[in-house]
């Protein structure tokens, strides 16, 4: 399919290199091509999404980069300056690249702030935030269910932008989990884990009941929570004290987008698309931590039909993203 749009792709700046996440057992060749790759925004990246039919990349910046940066106030500086260079590359490919701003949600208010300058100054789409923000110190985690993050929300419904909550690791306080399978960290497990947990926080707090119009994107066909809600939610309406209007099943069809970035499985799609709707389901390849042709070569075979294949590869993300696309694409 040509003319498709990739939702999760990533960059980084020169200073923020080495706050990335490098996998376990990666090879150093393998981490430096990485690094060479994110930094680069022409026409390699370019040549890349040619390849596999990817008209328009959503750009974001790669995990955990500013939610690692436990200074808030060092972390809402250096989320500007990703921001400005992130608009500079899109400036440069206008029709090719949008924007989708970091925060630094360790200060809540500065984050709001900064949301509204990208996206009413900047022509950003919306936010990728990489987990939980850590303030004051590397063990430390601030989850956006928190009371202090209300304001923070009224202002993304207030803007109408999708926020799109990528993964990172657990704190080193759960590490015993993997201890000694330090290879289940990152994309292999430990990303999925923490961030359905904390979706699953997000829509126990009620959060949407509050704001219904809020729309969170996740990646990797929806962190298993596709396959998880409905026994969460049934689970749930056994505990008194949990009163939500609506549970996380009903949450996830309606205030959630999930995307294929890094999980070409045609049996899971089929399951999140029996489960959610193909409506609510985008294509991501995840550049460059993924390779765009495995994602792209799947997904234009994957047995689904035309019509779902259009809105999952294309329309879905241009009504989500707000981008003014014409019809002719095949
Ligand atoms: C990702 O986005 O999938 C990712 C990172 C950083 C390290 C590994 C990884 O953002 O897979
Ligand atoms: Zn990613």
């Amino acid at each position: 399919m040509r003319g498709k749009i990739a939702v999760e792709e990533h960059f980084v700046t020169p200073e923020l290199k080495d706050t990335i996440f490098g996998s376990i057992g990666w090879k150093q060749e393998e981490w430096t091509a990485m690094a060479d790759a994110l930094q680069e925004t022409g026409e390699v990246r370019l040549a890349d999404m040619d390849a596999a039919g990817i008209e328009i990349a959503a750009v974001s910046l790669a995990a955990p980069c500013i939610q690692d940066i436990v200074d808030p106030a060092e972390a809402t500086a250096k989320a500007a300056d990703a921001n400005d260079a992130l608009a500079d590359a899109v400036r440069a490919h206008p029709d090719r690249y949008v924007g989708l701003a970091a925060l630094a949600l360790q200060d809540p208010g500065a984050a709001a702030g900064e949301l509204e300058r990208c996206v009413n100054e900047l022509g950003f789409r919306g936010a990728l935030v990489n987990g939980y923000s850590s303030v004051g110190g590397l063990g430390t985690a601030r989850y956006y269910d928190e009371e202090a993050y209300l304001p923070f929300w009224e202002r993304v419904a207030a803007l109408g932008v999708p926020f799109y909550l990528h993964p990172r690791n657990p704190l080193p306080t759960e590490r015993r989990y993997y201890e000694g399978r330090e290879a289940l960290l990152g994309p292999t497990w430990a990303f999925t884990v923490e961030t359905a947990t904390h979706c699953q926080r997000m829509m126990v707090s009620g959060l949407f009941d509050r704001f219904p119009e809020l729309q969170i994107v996740i990646g990797h066909m929806g962190e298993l929570l596709p396959f998880a809600v409905e026994r969460t939610e049934q689970r749930l309406s056994h505990i008194p004290s949990v009163t939500l209007e609506r549970g996380p099943a009903e949450v996830l069809r309606e205030n959630f987008f999930i995307t294929t970035s890094g999980n070409f499985h045609t049996p899971s799609l089929l399951g999140a698309m029996l489960q959610v709707g193909a409506d609510r389901i985008l294509f991501a390849a995840d550049y460059p931590f993924e390779r765009t042709a495995e994602a792209a070569e799947w997904f234009d075979t994957v047995p689904i039909s035309a019509a779902d294949r259009r809105k999952i590869g294309r329309d879905n993300a241009a009504r989500l993203l707000g981008i003014d696309i014409g019809a002719g694409v095949s």
